[in-house]
């Protein structure tokens, strides 16, 4: 059978690439599928696959009246998020995965997960999928090849990345790919890991068909493996959007901002600005990832490594995110969104009336008045990013784009204001690090409770935290002209319970105020936490609709709220042990000292 499979890898490959070649043919040993399909990444390839995913029953066509070229996904139930209590760092020692991560040994890794991928593709296509992280030629860009068994994957990967024979071509005869390996098993929630071999620049990824875990290019090489090589390479991979804000006078300055999942990073990045910002425009680059890295001018570049959206679905409308409802008006594949007698899709939180009957997102009859929702929670879109009404021209820049500004942004209901500029780079450093954030349903887990969450990288962070702190303290010494930090809030709530915050296009105010600061036009106010907007020269609120006292409470600093911050804060830091950056813990002390002075 091994034979048989090596000869039928090499018989039909697209390439000569011998590392490639051999590897393939490995993984088709072990987990023997019945037919081993090269994809090229060709229209008629899609076709081909969309309509074998309709007849076996992966993919649902929606209304090509008014949805063109969209279908929708139901995942199995217990699948509908990322898993990661069941998602491991593999290296060889456990202190290098440090004591956020799940760690399991390189070799005790493959052996138990040999044993699962053993066999499992009889009777199954294997895909080889060569994908581009980045844009093609970039000299960011990095090249990944996946191998499923699911064609879901396969058609989502394609619209998440540079899928095809234009990323083979640019791999050549290189051994430096990504190998990943993923089966949906039997998508059995006991028999599911996500596993990250660092040091083997491998993904084996089995029994889970959902998002984050399966399309292997975006949190798992993107961000655990990209930070890892990040950290030996000398840039950073991280969980931000990008985008170029442009003033009516032509300036256009580029920013990063990391939130972490179901935050919202999407719609900030395709806001449309509110109508007293006439000539202003805001561009999207990217909408979950940077990799960021100094250029030859000394600033800090950053590219967008996808290709396309994965983003949240509910709450999406023409209200919230009018260019986010353009991108999925076509070619967009939905997981887990409810679905209407006219076969379009339905979501909590759409625009219009809420229909009288549904299909929810398992299939089953709804009705209007129901107490379950009718889409998951965390449903989601899949679209390309060229659908999108505000796509910056540089998105497809392999130089990327220079930064000015890295934003971090919690979703606490209390205790962080509204929005503060560092001091410089070390103490934003620890803005990013004691960053907390209320979980969402992008992972499995309890809703609504604060964890630390280090510039949104808790889940993505492919080494020991401590070290990953560290990285981005030394990165000060290699770009000349750093970025300014800043730290926003958009979630804080009232005593009923309210966002006291408009958010999504308002937050154009707050970015204004973050350009002006960056291009050193306004003056500002000291806190304790922070420069923040002065009450005279600040924020600019006119057009809002929002009284004094709730631009005071958004804006408050508490300082019994701060002390038990510094607590749990505290508690983060004793976990990264010896391994808490100096510089971090010398901030810790001078906030302390203002806070008790
Ligand atoms: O499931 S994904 O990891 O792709 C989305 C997210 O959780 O941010
Ligand atoms: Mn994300």
């Amino acid at each position: 059978m091994a034979s048989t499979q090596a000869a039928a890898a090499t018989e039909q490959a697209p390439t000569k690439n011998p590392t490639l070649l051999a590897w393939v043919a490995k993984m088709a040993a072990m987990t023997q599928p019945d037919r081993i399909v090269w994809c090229d990444g060709s229209e008629a390839e899609k076709q081909r696959l969309t309509e074998q995913a309709v007849k076996d029953g992966t993919l649902i066509p929606l209304n090509p009246k008014t949805r063109p070229g969209c279908y929708l996904h139901r995942s199995n139930p217990n699948d509908v998020a990322r898993v990661e209590h069941l998602t491991f760092i593999c290296t060889p020692n456990k202190t290098d995965a440090g004591p956020t991560n799940n760690w399991m040994e390189p070799e005790a890794a493959y052996t138990k997960l040999s044993q699962l991928f053993e066999g499992c593709m009889k009777g199954r296509t294997m895909y080889v999928v060569p994908y581009a992280m980045g844009p093609l030629g970039g000299a960011s860009t990095k090249i990944g090849v996946e191998l499923t068994d699911s064609d879901y994957v396969v058609l989502n990967m394609r619209i998440m990345t540079r899928m095809g024979k234009a990323a083979l071509d640019m791999l050549g005869d290189s051994d430096d790919f990504n190998r990943g390996l993923h089966s949906t098993g039997d998508v059995n929630p006991d028999r599911r890991y996500i596993c990250h071999f660092p040091q083997d620049n491998t993904i084996w990824s089995f029994g889970s068909g959902y998002g984050g875990n399966v399309l292997l290019g975006k949190k798992c090489l993107a961000l655990r493996i990209g930070s890892y090589l990040g950290r030996e390479e000398g840039w950073l991979a991280e969980h931000m959007l990008i985008l170029g804000v442009t003033s009516p006078k032509g300036e256009t300055t580029y920013i990063a901002a990391a939130f972490p999942s179901a935050c919202g990073k999407t719609n900030f990045a395709m806001m449309i600005p509110p109508k007293e910002y006439a000539g202003w425009k805001i561009e999207t680059v990217g909408d979950d990832i940077a990799w960021m890295r100094p250029g030859p001018d000394g600033r800090l570049y950053a590219i967008n490594p996808e290709a396309g959206y994965f983003g949240v679905v509910p709450g999406t409308n023409y209200k919230t995110n009018p260019n986010a409802m353009e991108t999925i008006s076509k070619d967009t594949l939905f997981t887990n969104v409810a679905l209407t007698p006219d076969g379009d899709v339905w979501w909590e939180g759409k625009d219009g009336e809420v229909p009288e009957e549904l299909i929810d997102w398992q299939g089953k009859p709804w009705k209007k008045g129901s107490t379950e929702k009718a889409a998951h929670p965390n449903s989601r879109f899949t679209a390309p990013m060229s659908n999108n009404p505000v796509l910056s021209a540089k998105a497809n820049d392999p130089m990327g784009v220079p930064i000015s500004a890295i934003i971090f942004g919690g979703r606490r209901s209390n205790t962080v204001p509204l929005v503060l500029q560092a001091f410089n780079w070390t103490h934003g450093v620890f803005l990013g690090a004691t960053m907390g954030s209320e979980t969402t349903a992008a992972a499995t887990g309890k809703v609504g409770v604060v964890r630390r969450d280090p510039m949104a990288m808790l889940p993505f962070c492919g080494y020991h935290m401590g070290d990953y702190l560290q990285h981005w303290l030394d990165m000060q010494k290699s770009i000349p002209q750093l970025p300014k930090i800043f730290q926003v809030n958009w979630f804080r709530q009232d005593k009923n319970g309210k966002f006291i915050w408009p958010g999504f296009g308002d937050n154009m105010r707050v970015l204004e105020w973050i350009v002006n600061r960056v291009q050193g036009r306004v003056p500002t106010q000291e806190t304790l936490l922070g420069w923040v907007p002065r009450q005279d020269q600040g924020l600019n609120l006119n057009g809002l609709d929002l009284p004094a006292e709730a631009i005071q409470e958004a804006t408050s600093i508490k300082e019994d709220e701060w002390k038990s911050e510094l607590k749990s804060q505290e508690v983060f830091f004793e976990q990264l042990g010896t391994k808490a950056p100096e510089a971090l813990m010398l901030q810790r002390k001078l906030l302390i000292a203002r806070l008790d002075g």
